[in-house]
């Protein structure tokens, strides 16, 4: 097996590329096929003040490595989201990444600042734990980036996550979600700017990534996401993918390409909704009380409290 640049020898096959790489020209098709991301959809001006939503997963650590390769100003946000064992590695891969490379990483706690975590959290409100999780990380990414003055966030979703979230999208025609479904939403009613660099990536490429910069990362999976149906939709996916390589990037590149503009109009922006800052927090939200701080209000209700305990915020974060 050669690579397909220099001729000398292939540790990967990229079969949707129908093509072999090294070591050195497999990590430069990693940072090309992320330049050709931000440039293709406008993702980020070159002085932009970047943070990146980490998880210690490899994802989150691959896009934070490759997007100072690319020379961007890039600072961590981690949140605690409360989840055992799990939720203590995890903050521990993102803080050693980005002690050992010098970086800036902001840590906020669910529960030491906001008084609750996942898990009594979804129970309080009667949601499923990755409903109330991802309520709470994308408020939370949303008011680190405010009160930082920062002008994007960053996230690690690769091609594998967004062709799931599309097939998802589509089994059901949530059409709201169709018309938002692009890995660059812009700055909007007082959200800031969301952008997917690895768009053009897959997991498998962003394990290899990370085992050939040394960049060590949680391998677990969180435990709340068993039974979450982007996990069947990603297996459909790669059963698909391997018979007919390439089919990801054309069932999600294609739907942007071709598909996506129908949907615009189905967003809830252009459907009428207006927003305005929460009473409670002042985040930008649809309603008097945003969904976060009503879930903090029934998840808190249900915790007892701590006498003596007040709810503080994090010195490090933005
Ligand atoms: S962390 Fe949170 Fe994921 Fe765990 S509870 Fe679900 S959404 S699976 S990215
Ligand atoms: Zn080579
Ligand atoms: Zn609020």
């Amino acid at each position: 097996m050669k690579c397909q640049v220099c001729r000398g020898p292939a540790i990967i096959d990229v079969r949707r590329h129908n093509a072999n790489f090294c070591p050195e020209h497999f990590l430069r098709l990693c940072r090309d096929q992320a330049r050709k991301a931000i440039d293709e959809f406008s993702m980020l001006a070159p002085d932009d003040r970047v943070l990146v939503a980490v998880s210690g997963g490899k994802d989150s650590l691959a896009v934070w490595d490759i997007l100072g390769q690319l020379g961007f100003a890039a600072d961590g946000f981690y949140v605690g989201l409360g989840i055992g064992g799990y939720s203590d590695q995890s903050r521990g891969y993102a803080e050693r990444f980005a002690a050992e490379r010098g970086l800036t990483l902001h840590v906020d706690d669910l529960l030491r600042d906001h008084g609750f975590d996942v898990p009594n959290g979804s129970r309080a409100a009667k949601r499923a734990p990755c409903s109330a999780c991802g309520l709470s990380k994308r408020h939370l990414f949303d008011e680190a980036a405010r009160r930082g003055e920062y002008d994007a966030i960053v996230t690690g979703h690769n091609l594998d996550d967004e062709a799931a979230v599309l097939m998802g999208n589509v089994l059901h025609w949530q059409t709201d979600y169709l018309g938002r479904q692009s890995p660059h939403l812009p700055a909007a009613n007082g959200f800031p700017k969301k952008v997917k660099p690895l768009v053009r990536l897959t997991e498998r490429d962003t394990a290899a990534y990370c085992l050939l910069r040394g960049i060590d990362y949680l391998v677990d999976e969180c435990p709340m996401a068993v039974g979450n149906k982007h996990l069947s939709y990603k297996a459909a996916l790669n059963d698909i993918e391997r018979d007919s390589p390439g089919a990801k990037h054309a069932f999600f590149f294609g739907f942007l390409d071709r598909a996506a503009d129908r949907f615009a109009d189905s967003t809830g922006e252009t459907a009428g909704v207006t927003i305005s800052p929460c009473t409670r927090c002042g985040a930008p939200s649809s309603n008097e009380i945003c969904a976060f701080c009503r879930l903090a209000e029934r998840a808190t209700e249900a915790v007892p409290i701590e006498l003596g305990r007040t709810r503080r915020r994090a010195r490090s974060r933005p």
